[in-house]
């Protein structure tokens, strides 16, 4: 073990000893964060008219404050759900090696359930409406890292891009080298669901997806596929990458929906 990694969890110890939650120095660059508590959290207690007391439950549909969704998960009191463990670094993880996508070779497809099937060039969607994030990472591997700012165009961005037929009620999302994550719909749609082409302010990197990956921050960090290049709209599930190895079909972290 390195002097850092010693230093590190002995942090974490400590942190978790002490129940304090850690927030990210760009938060603090960013003036989102004051006195250890997110402007978030401030807002959406004064909004609702109280003070000195916290939601145990967040709202379902997020709330935005200064332009930033903030994903439920970020409201909650306790932001750790059973069986994780918070870490301030962010490990790489995916089946096979890195990939190095050349943005002149990427294009976005919409097939399946839909009237016509749509290709996007890098340009084109790096021109659409973007939305920004703020999210809590739960890799299932007991991992969580939290309060990190995503920017992209929100999945109802991608999703009006194409006429939808009814009878969709999945979405097979497709990533380079044929990896695929399965999701309904309605867990698809969701307002803090994002394609990320930034994160923290910064271009994604390679090792993280770059140039675009998929983030949904209330399911285990599998669904969220790196190097994405389309969606499937269809009208039966049908198990992605994880899910046919054992992964569990949803993977709600506070359910501990694992395997
Ligand atoms: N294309 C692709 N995306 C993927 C995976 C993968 O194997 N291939 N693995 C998932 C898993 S299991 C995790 S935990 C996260 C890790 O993302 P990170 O490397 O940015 O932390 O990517 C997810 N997205
Ligand atoms: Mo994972």
């Amino acid at each position: 073990m390195s002097k850092g990694e010693r230093n590190r969890s002995k942090k974490e110890n400590r942190r978790a000893e002490t129940g304090e939650i850690s927030r990210r120095q760009f938060l603090q660059d960013a003036g989102l964060v004051i006195g250890g508590v997110t402007i978030g959290s401030m807002a959406l207690l004064s909004a609702c008219g109280r003070t000195g007391e916290t939601t145990t439950e967040p709202s379902p549909t997020g709330t935005t404050i200064g332009g930033i969704i903030y994903s439920p998960d970020t409201q909650r009191t306790n932001r750790i759900p059973p069986g994780q463990h918070e870490t301030e670094s962010w490990p790489v993880l995916q089946a096979g090696g890195v990939l190095q996508i050349d943005p002149q070779d990427w294009t976005f497809t919409l097939s399946g359930l839909v009237d016509e099937e749509k290709v996007l060039s890098y340009s084109e969607f790096m021109e659409l409406p973007r939305v920004k994030v703020l999210s809590d990472v739960h890799c299932v591997t007991t991992w969580s890292r939290l309060d990190n700012l995503w920017e992209g165009p929100g999945s109802q961005t991608i999703a009006g891009l194409a006429n939808i037929k009814p009878e969709a009620g999945f979405v097979i999302v497709k990533a380079s080298g044929g990896f695929t994550a399965n999701l309904t719909l309605s867990d698809f749609l969701q307002t803090d669901v994002i394609f990320a082409v930034k994160h923290d302010d910064q271009p994604l990197s390679a090792e993280h997806g770059a140039p675009v990956r998929l983030v949904v921050p209330r399911l285990y960090f599998w669904k969220s596929a790196k190097w994405v290049t389309g969606l499937e709209f269809t009208d039966e599930d049908r198990p992605g990458f994880w899910e046919s190895v054992g992964y569990h079909n949803r993977g709600d972290p506070w359910k501990e929906e694992r395997h």
